[in-house]
């Protein structure tokens, strides 16, 4: 009968035969948002054709905790599509990698050369407060003029990814990084968009601009990842473990004596370069891409910059810097970090899931071979959960008391759950904390005058990047005095 769970279909889009129903014909919304209105006409959680593939979309937090959490490892695979193979050689990386032993090895792997920097001489605090002094130090020199601060942001985020990969960095203007910028730029705007070539793989016959700018930056990141795959084989030493890069190619070495094939385990060297070009693709564009939206927000609210300021003011002081160990005393700040990631999700269809074997969500069957998107959007701007979804509150992350953090919603979810979970989670948290409260602690972020406020809607993409914005930073009263601006 249709109570039980599982046995009925969910709503469905209407679809045509052959194109599905495709979205791009039929709204001029980005996806995260057409699927949030779709709800009022569907409900949600309904199903729809983009070609021959069947799409789930969730837009509620019951069911995207029962497909992410009760249900993980079902709804664990990964669809495979034209750009993401292109990207990772067919699925060879962690992100874009279809559910299997060699997904679950790299990702263990990851994580254990991610916990080493906890524990080493030069741990990640030190990385992250190196190039937050750094990026002090530019904006004490660009001072009360309007720039733009992305390019120093994403260095510096560059950098602490840089340091944990490759044991290396990047100066000023250095090419390489300039390179870099464009090509992970190009990758962004055209990779897992669900273009058209996605849903009719059959099109790449035809010439296409996006395929061709894709192919030809990931031909220019290939390039980069293979010159520091070929410097770390020179350099490595059984004894010193200097980054993940030395991380995996021991594997790859320990499973080589043990005469256990490379490809057995997934240790071929286009894995190695795959899974280390996602963590730097993804340690570069995720954090940045948060710092930029917080420093939108911070110029669109003085007033939550002047609460941080007044929080690091009484808590932290002129005479020494913030460290990791102060995130406890600093709940506003935290607060603010929080919303952002509520308000503006990097992610805000996560990556799409695929149901790995037939399987329900609430009382809806789903079939082998599905694909689930999750609405991170909607989970986030959900009316029945927050209040006034769009205006951006740190507040409502506050306890009563406005003293500590509370929990004001279980719809929350920025950086997923369960098995494919972010893997950067606990990195990206302690950038963007150092970060934003270094420079806060210094600067007071303002619009030039003249100029409009940063736009705040967004750039649907891989990640849903801000569009570019100026502002200044003034150096705050009696800053010039401090102790610490001799190191500057
Ligand atoms: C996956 C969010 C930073 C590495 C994800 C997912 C989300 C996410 C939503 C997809 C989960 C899913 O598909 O269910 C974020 C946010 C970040 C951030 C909001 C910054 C604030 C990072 C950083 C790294 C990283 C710094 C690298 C060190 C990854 C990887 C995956 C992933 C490798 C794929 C996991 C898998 O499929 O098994 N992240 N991320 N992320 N993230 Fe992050
Ligand atoms: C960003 C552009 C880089 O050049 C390549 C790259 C690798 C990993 C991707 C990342 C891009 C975008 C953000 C992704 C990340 C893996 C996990 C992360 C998709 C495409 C998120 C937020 O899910």
């Amino acid at each position: 009968n249709g109570f039980l769970p599982g046995n009925r279909s969910p709503p469905s889009l209407p679809s045509l035969p052959i194109i599905g129903s495709l979205l791009s014909l039929v709204s001029d919304s980005p996806p995260h948002i057409f699927f949030q209105q779709l709800q009022k006409k569907y409900g949600d959680i309904y199903s729809l054709m983009m070609g021959s593939h069947k799409i789930l979309i969730v837009n509620n937090h019951h069911h995207a905790k029962e497909v992410l959490i009760k249900k993980g490892k079902i709804f664990a695979g990964r669809p495979r599509t034209v750009t993401t193979d292109l990207l990772t050689r067919d699925g060879k990386d962690i992100a874009f990698a279809d559910y299997s032993s060699t997904w679950k090895f790299h990702r263990k792997m990851v994580h254990g050369a991610l916990c080493m920097f906890g524990e080493g001489s030069v741990s990640i605090e030190k990385i992250i407060c190196r190039e937050a002094s750094s990026m002090c130090e530019v904006l004490t020199e660009t001072q009360n003029s309007a720039v733009d601060l992305a390019p120093e942001l994403t260095r510096a985020v560059t950098n602490v990814v840089c340091a944990l990969c490759f044991n290396s960095s990047y100066k000023r203007g250095d090419a390489e990084f300039e390179s870099m910028l464009q090509y992970s730029q190009g990758i962004v705007d055209t990779v897992a968009k669900d273009s058209l070539v996605d849903i009719f793989p059959w099109l790449q016959i035809f010439p296409n601009k996006e395929l061709r700018i894709l192919r030809q930056c990931v031909s220019i990141r290939d390039n980069l990842l293979q010159k520091k795959y070929e410097e770390h084989k020179v350099d490595y030493s059984d004894n010193v473990q200097r980054d993940l890069l030395d991380a995996l190619l021991r594997a790859k070495r320990s499973s080589e004596n043990n005469n256990t094939s490379s490809h057995d385990v997934g240790l071929t060297e286009d894995h190695l370069l795959m899974t280390v070009g996602d963590i730097f693709g993804a340690g570069v564009e995720t954090t940045s891409t948060v710092l930029k939206w917080s420093i939108a927000y911070l110029v669109h609210c003085p007033q939550v910059q002047r609460k941080i300021q007044e929080e690091l003011d009484n808590k932290i002081g002129k005479d020494r810097h913030p460290q990791l160990s102060d995130r406890g005393n600093l709940p506003y700040l935290e607060a603010t970090i929080r919303e952002v990631l509520r308000i503006r999700p990097v992610s805000p269809l996560l990556i799409p899931h695929v149901a790995l074997q037939d399987s329900s969500v609430g009382e809806y069957s789903v079939q082998k071979g599905t694909r689930v998107i999750i609405n991170l959007w909607s989970l986030h701007h959900d009316e029945k959960e927050w209040k006034n979804p769009e205006l951006f509150d740190p507040g409502r992350f506050l306890n009563e008391e406005g003293d500590g953090l509370g929990c004001p919603s279980a719809s929350y979810l920025p950086f997923g759950a369960g098995v494919r979970v972010c893997l950067g989670e606990a990195l990206a948290k302690m950038e963007l904390f150092l970060f934003l409260s270094w420079i806060l602690q210094r600067f007071t972020l303002e619009m030039p005058t003249g100029k409009p406020l940063p736009d705040l809607q967004g750039k649907f993409g891989v990640v849903l990047q801000p569009e570019k914005y100026k502002v200044t930073a003034k150096l705050r009263a009696d800053w010039e005095k401090s102790p610490l601006m001799q190191h500057c």
